[in-house]
């Protein structure tokens, strides 16, 4: 199988650990792609072009849950929240919702800063600001390994753009206790190395 990706989106990230975390690293080829460009050779498959993208045979997957929960499927582990858990799939969708306001904030910070949107980043920051709140009195560093989950990679793959672009440089001081939780993820390995990069980063065409 083969997974689509440029290596600072965090949604592939998300799907690239999963799938080292769940033993399936090696069956899945990784094929580093542009964004936004004609020639992508997404786009035969998946006409937006987006990423992650995972193809295997005839299948093609474009949603990072949906990703995971095939990788879940191949692997016999679980890290997406099984419908009829619906306070699991709750949590979810609330990981999955501030990732997406992470990620929105960060794509406006790419635009040259006289063509950012003050209304967009007004409200990212507040809606950020909330998701921080909520995780930090809800989230807990885990005593031993931490757990991979859809879930947990949302919030570290949020967290990990949100240092990378510099948004709401305070979150450390003022969420402290998300920060611990935080930390633990980063020891992991897959998680590590997986952070986004300046070297991977590329011009966003419009
Ligand atoms: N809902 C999708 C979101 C994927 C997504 O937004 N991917 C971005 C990269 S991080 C993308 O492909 N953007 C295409 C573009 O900007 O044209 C998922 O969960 O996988």
């Amino acid at each position: 199988m083969k997974l689509y990706y440029t290596p600072n989106s965090p949604y592939a990230r998300i799907c690239r650990i999963a799938a080292i975390e769940s033993g399936l690293g090696d069956a899945m080829e990784l094929d580093w792609v542009g964004l936004r460009t004609p020639d992508s050779p997404v786009i035969p498959v998946s006409p937006l072009g987006r990423i992650p993208l995972l193809v295997d045979g005839d299948l093609v997957l474009s949603e990072a849950r949906h990703i995971c929960a095939y990788l879940d499927e191949k692997s016999g582990k679980r890290t997406v929240a099984p419908y009829g858990d619906w306070q699991a799939v709750s949590a979810e969708a609330q990981s999955l919702a501030f990732l997406d306001v992470v990620t929105v904030w960060s794509r406006e910070m790419r635009r040259p800063e006289e063509e950012r949107s003050r209304s967009l980043l007004e409200v990212a920051d507040i809606q950020v600001r909330r998701g921080l709140a909520h995780l930090n009195s809800t989230v807990k560093a885990p005593a031993g390994a931490p757990p991979i989950s859809f879930d947990a990679l949302c919030v570290v793959a949020a967290l990990g753009m949100m240092q990378f672009y510099a948004l709401a440089p305070d979150w450390r001081q003022s969420y402290p206790a998300l920060a611990a939780w935080s930390d633990a993820y980063d020891t992991i390995a897959s998680v590590a190395d997986s952070a986004p990069s300046q070297d991977a980063l590329r011009p966003l065409a419009p």
